[in-house]
């Protein structure tokens, strides 16, 4: 009896709690979505500032100078880089006339006959991806027109005795230049490459790209790691370090990339050997938690604990690797990073927690794992994050006359630079962030190092 007095009231209890809390959740939800969407339109106006300003003061040009009002070229002609960056980022974002304009420069301007020695990495990267993942999202074959011509002007760059790539190569005569390079610039053509082949057929761009990558896999030392500097000719190292920062980054991420976008197994086996060697030698469980050093190939012996935007890029990685647990650890001091400073520096010690090169080039890394850790855990702090990430570049490097790289982080000091990345990646990113999921087919597609999307299914 006396029990069922107390189920009589436990049970409409429970009940109306559970409803409550289901009532309490909804609205919360609702409470965040709408608060998302604000934070979405935000970064649109943003992004509009930008480009509004590059087309005022830069139109033509490849990258907007934001405090002169000027415009800069990389070579001595241009390659339209920042609308062939922006381009899918306006088309995400549903920027339909900001995109029109973009198409017209690129369609209108864009041709690679040109006597002109190009760096082959920053040129796949940003130009092969984007006119890929232009012509994935727009469907006009001239994008796809123009990255077979770029794709088979760059092609003699894997001519050197090793099939790893030189550091450049003439547009028009083939002429190769620098045989030393690195693992990011020798392993990070794979997904614009092999998209290539899987897009018209021809084997040749896969095949090359990817001998190139299992070169310099074949030349990691006995202990799984890689160095930082190569020569293409010899295949010797010449420099000995490991570490996740530029010059190293996107090779580990294409590996594993390029087995999610290709189903290749042979990537999954070079990523899968890479990551333990990675957690095993460049891993540093400190007391203020997980960070990634920098050690010897060879000998594994720590050599500094630095850190840095670029580094950043790696809890995405390892969230995208289902690395859960170690994604959210490293992405905890990532944000730390950004937080110490109110924006985060080129590179830190993070044992000392002091700055050691102060520049902030407006870039992504920082903003694309929240991003991505966002998508994978659902868990609210990465909005909170990307708030903070929205905050601090307003109220540091937005100019009248566009967005502004900092020449350090400590006293605030603006440089004259808008890099084509911040348009194609760091706004997308934080966009992507805030947006609906929907927004991206996860299951169809991957980003490549510059945040263009290439979808698999390779219509
Ligand atoms: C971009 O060009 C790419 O993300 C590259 O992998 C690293 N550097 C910049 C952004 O920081």
């Amino acid at each position: 009896m006396s029990k069922k007095i107390h189920l009589f009231w436990i049970i409409p209890f429970v009940l109306l709690s559970i409803s409550c809390n289901r009532v309490q959740r909804d609205k919360s939800f609702k409470e965040t979505q709408e608060e998302t969407s604000l934070l979405a339109e935000q970064v649109k106006t943003e992004f509009r500032h930008a480009w509004g300003s590059y087309m005022k003061y830069a139109k033509g040009y490849d990258a907007l100078k934001p405090l002169s009002g000027t415009g800069h070229n990389w070579y001595s002609r241009s390659f339209v880089m920042t609308p062939l960056d922006a381009f899918d980022t306006m088309i995400l974002m549903g920027l339909t006339e900001e995109a029109r304009e973009a198409k017209a420069l690129i369609l209108d301007s864009l041709d690679f006959d040109r006597d002109i020695v190009v760096q082959n990495f920053e040129i796949t990267i940003r130009m092969l991806g984007g006119l890929i993942s232009a012509y994935q999202l727009d469907g006009d074959t001239a994008f796809l027109n123009l990255a077979v011509d770029l794709a088979d002007r760059l092609l003699p760059v894997f001519d050197s005795p090793t099939g790893m790539p030189y550091w450049g190569v003439n547009l028009k005569t083939g002429q190769t230049r620098g045989n030393i390079s690195n693992p990011a610039e020798t392993g990070t053509l794979m997904l614009e490459f092999g998209s290539l082949t899987k897009l018209t057929g021809n084997p040749v761009y896969y095949d090359k790209a990817k001998r190139a990558v299992m070169e310099l896999y074949a030349r990691q030392s006995d202990i799984g790691l890689v160095g930082e500097e190569i020569n293409v000719e010899t295949g010797e190292w010449t420099n000995s370090i490991c570490h996740l920062g530029g010059r190293i980054d996107s090779y580990y991420e294409y590996l594993l990339k390029s087995w999610l976008l290709f189903d290749d197994p042979d990537f999954y086996s070079m990523w899968e050997t890479s990551i333990l060697a990675i957690d095993k030698y460049l891993a540093d469980s400190t007391d203020s938690g997980l960070w990634y050093g920098q050690a010897d190939m060879n000998t594994g012996e720590r050599v500094s604990s630095r850190f840095g935007a670029l580094d950043a890029f790696f809890p995405a990685v390892l969230a995208l690797d289902n690395k859960i647990d170690r994604a959210v650890a490293l992405q905890e001091n990532c944000f730390k990073m950004w937080e110490k400073w109110s924006i985060e520096p080129e590179q830190i010690d993070y044992v000392k927690m002091e700055v050691v090169y102060p520049a902030y080039l407006l870039r992504p890394e920082n903003i694309e794992s929240a991003f991505y850790l966002y998508h994978f855990t659902h868990d609210k702090v990465y909005l909170e994050m990307g708030k903070v990430y929205l905050n601090s570049l307003t109220k540091h490097c937005k100019t009248e006359k566009g967005y502004a790289m900092l020449k350090s982080v400590i006293t605030k000091e603006k440089g004259d630079e808008m890099e084509s990345f911040f348009l194609a990646e760091t706004l997308k990113y934080l966009y992507l962030l805030f947006a609906p999921s929907e927004t991206i087919d996860w299951e169809a597609m991957i980003f490549n190092t510059e945040a263009h999307p290439i979808r698999k299914t390779w219509k």
